[in-house]
């Protein structure tokens, strides 16, 4: 479908692998309480924030399912570039705040209308348009 497509399937695996029901993703606050919710699953210190080692038991997680060993691994030091990435004061943590940054823009970018919330459209339109980054949830 999408180039992104693997990298855009990351993220609902690493909250449906909780067990957790997935907020509605077509809207503001759905987006923000599924970034919350997988730092919640992962931060296993409890301090707010995923270090990287945290990153990495939620990334090895999210990627034991069915896939070559090559492309897991292949997967794996992308997804870890990604996580590091998004550490935009360089502390060496990713807090919700870095989390939330590529997807509230993409986000941002789809809702042409601004009402918080995507329509189909919005969605169809904004994928070609907004959908540069790996951390937009298509639903
Ligand atoms: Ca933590
Ligand atoms: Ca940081």
């Amino acid at each position: 479908m999408y180039r992104v497509t693997a990298c855009l399937l990351a993220l609902p695996l690493l909250v449906g692998s909780q067990g957790l029901s997935r907020p509605d993703s077509t809207t503001r606050a759905g987006l923000t309480s599924i970034y919350q919710l997988i730092l919640e699953a992962h931060d296993s210190d409890g301090d707010k924030r995923l270090s990287k080692g945290e990153v990495e038991t939620m990334i090895d997680l999210s990627l034991s399912g069915p896939q070559q060993a090559s492309s897991r691994r292949e997967m794996r030091v992308w997804l870890v570039q990604d996580y590091a990435d998004q550490d935009s004061n360089r502390d060496g943590y990713v807090d919700l705040t870095e989390l939330l940054k590529k997807p509230l823009e993409t986000f941002a970018c789809m809702d042409a209308n601004n009402d918080g919330s995507l329509s189909q459209p919005e969605i169809r339109a904004g994928m070609a348009r907004c959908a540069s980054g790996p951390a937009y949830i298509a639903s």
